[in-house]
């Protein structure tokens, strides 16, 4: 049934049906999260590290309607080039793109839809949406979170930026049943920053206690994502202030051009890049590559349970 509208890339489909260790990739933040052409070097050279640490990549995307896991060089080429004039797609674009026969980059919410249909179960990407600052009166919630609470894949990433209330978005989680694991850490990671105020719910210090988590949780059927946070590398940190002065003056700016719905995020990131002269844009590249270490990790443990 699912042949009817699905593409898994002959390297992925072997891999998966020879239990090797695949990991799934957005492509939001290639078209949407980064500039071009950086974007597209840091989605090949993302690849590439998986394939280092004995891993599949399977970047995953919707190409003229056709749900895509894992693309060729030409496609993310493509897909980096045109940048926002492609629709970002979140769990309720996927049908009129497959209809339409259109292009679309996936959310982490819609990449782990076309993760699980195709059977991956590892995810490694940046940060993840979460409940927006002010969430209590513009209802900005993100649908990664409520994809997080039904489907079953973990995604490895560096926490939230704090263009979102991290607290809120910890609440949210947890009334989901949506566990944050730690990696070698107890303090919720803030993407451009090690630490936060915020704790996590468990801290596992391996990429074997966390793939046995994973098997146990799945194996119990107990439905829903995992966030694994994983802190970018302290050489590659960015000092508080310079972060912060940023995200508020992004935040300020979205407010008075009326900036909503599915456009925030992508204004936000865009605005705390520029602002802070593309150092963000290095820190950000170089913890999607630790991410993507530690998801062939899991990958790799967990198929070896
Ligand atoms: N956060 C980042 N980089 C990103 C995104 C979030 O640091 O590229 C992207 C991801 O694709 C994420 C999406 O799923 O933004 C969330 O958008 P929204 O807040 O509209 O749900
Ligand atoms: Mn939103």
């Amino acid at each position: 049934m699912l042949d009817q509208y699905l593409d898994i890339q002959p390297e992925v489909a072997q891999a998966l049906a020879n239990n090797q260790p695949v990991v799934a990739l957005e492509s939001t933040i290639i078209s949407h999260g980064m500039p071009y052409p950086r974007n597209v070097e840091t989605a090949l050279l993302v690849e590439d590290t998986i394939r280092a640490e004995g891993a599949i990549p399977a970047t995953i995307a919707i190409i003229e309607g056709r749900l895509k896991v894992g693309l060729s060089k030409d496609q993310i080429e493509y897909l980096g080039k045109a940048g926002t004039a492609v629709t970002k797609v979140s769990r309720r674009d996927i049908p009129f793109m497959v209809a339409g026969k259109k292009d679309g980059a996936t959310t982490v919410a819609a990449t782990m839809i076309l993760a699980a249909m195709a059977g991956v179960r590892v995810f490694a990407t940046g940060g993840i949406g979460g409940v927006h600052r002010g969430a209590q009166e513009s209802f900005d919630i993100s649908a990664d979170l409520q994809e997080l609470a039904n489907t079953d894949v973990a995604v490895i990433c560096a926490g939230a930026k704090s263009i979102l209330d991290l607290s809120l978005t910890r609440e949210y989680l947890e009334t989901q049943g949506v566990p944050i694991i730690g990696y070698q850490t107890d303090s919720l990671p803030a993407f451009y920053t090690r630490e936060s105020e915020h704790s996590i719910d468990y801290r596992l210090d391996s990429a074997q206690e966390i793939a046995l988590a994973l098997r146990a949780k799945w194996g119990m059927a107990l439905r829903g994502g995992v966030v694994v946070a994983n802190p970018i590398p302290t050489e590659f940190a960015m000092p508080v202030e310079t972060i912060t002065g940023a995200i508020d003056q992004a935040l300020a700016e979205a407010d008075e051009q009326g900036i909503a719905g599915k456009d925030s995020t992508p204004f936000l990131l865009a605005r705390v890049c520029e602002l802070t002269g593309g150092n963000s844009l290095d820190s950000n590249i170089e913890l999607v590559l630790n991410n993507a270490r530690l998801g062939a990790n899991i990958a790799k443990e967990y198929c070896a349970i």
